[in-house]
């Protein structure tokens, strides 16, 4: 009897022990709405791993691909509500916040020094500022993105071809008024439905950045990737505000270095992926539309932007053109 006693009193002095050091790393879950194959499920993974070796192992993401933990609204609030701590967003974060909008106004930048010069200065610090306070995320670090194109099964090359086009948007207010503006008529749709979508001819079309057409696969229901290039634009990725601010400091500044390794990370990867995209694209039989009518698109687009952004917001847009 003595004996089974100091055996459980060994059990239980041996399990508090491995709780204790337990208690010492903190899990931290990050949900995202792209396919494993995709550069920001590398990117999260680098991320993952340089925060783990930077912390000494008391810091561990898991990253869940794919939408598994829900959509990109659903990744949002439950960071909020606890139930995980990171993902990755942008102009969606409009319905939260007005100015996160910026990142993505059709046709606002030349190129992308131009856009990495906005990401960079007060315009990309104002956005940031806000995201944190109105939303409660911190963005630890950004990811540019290639342009987004429209895909189809027949060629759109103007505005006049969109009459009567449904297509999908993701959750972005302004991208329905754009496109609705311009003749097309859009709906939002969640990113892991837009393929079942296109199959079963619920939408005819969809725009997004060719990485994330190939990715998803868009190619095996569309036929033309249409050369729109209409939004440029950039991502974060964010913490929640608590759980960041709930690490000791010396884990707190790992996890802000490893963010900006993760950030250079990123951009070589996008870099070195995005050429062999086209030719990955139209292996899979796109036939790329290059005869687009760019300026139609944009000036179609245009007055769409003035009913839809706030006044702040117009103005900042204006000052981001002429940067
Ligand atoms: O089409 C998508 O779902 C993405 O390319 C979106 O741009 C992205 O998820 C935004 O909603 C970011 O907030």
């Amino acid at each position: 009897k003595k004996c089974m006693i100091l055996t459980s009193f060994l059990l239980l002095a041996g399990c508090s022990q491995q709780s204790v050091s337990e208690n010492d790393v903190t899990h931290w879950k990050m949900t995202h709405i792209s396919d494993a194959s995709h550069l920001w499920h590398k990117t999260a993974l680098e991320f993952s791993e340089r925060v783990k070796e930077k912390t000494d192992g008391k810091v561990q993401i898991e990253v869940f691909p794919n939408s598994q933990l829900g959509n990109e609204v659903d990744s949002i609030n439950s960071i909020k509500f606890g139930a995980t701590d990171l993902t990755i967003t942008g102009e969606t974060l409009e319905v939260w916040t007005p100015n996160a909008i910026l990142l993505a106004v059709p046709y606002a930048f030349e190129d992308e020094e131009h856009m990495r010069n906005v990401i960079e200065g007060d315009i990309g610090q104002t956005i940031e500022n806000d995201i944190k306070e109105d939303v409660g995320l911190t963005p630890l670090f950004y990811m540019e993105r290639a342009p987004r194109n429209l895909t189809s099964n027949t060629p759109i090359s103007t505005p006049e071809d969109l009459r009567g086009f449904s297509m999908r948007v993701p959750n972005v207010p302004l991208f329905l008024d754009t496109w609705s503006e311009a003749g097309a008529k859009p709906q939002v749709i969640n990113l892991n439905e837009v393929f079942t979508g296109l199959q079963q001819g619920v939408i005819a079309g969809q725009e997004n950045p060719n990485d994330l057409i190939y990715s998803n696969g868009f190619y095996e229901v569309q036929d033309y990737l249409n050369v729109t290039e209409h939004v440029r634009s950039w991502i974060y990725v964010v913490v929640g505000n608590e759980q960041l601010e709930s690490l000791p400091e010396d884990q707190r500044l790992a996890v802000e270095e490893a963010a900006l390794e993760a950030q250079d990370y990123a951009r070589d990867l996008q870099e070195a992926e995005q050429e062999a995209l086209s030719d990955l694209l139209k292996e899979r039989g796109m036939t790329f539309n290059e005869d687009v009518d760019q300026q139609a698109f944009r000036e179609a687009m245009l007055p769409a932007l003035e009913e839809n952004l706030g006044d702040e917001q117009y103005e900042l847009y204006l000052e981001m053109v002429e940067q």
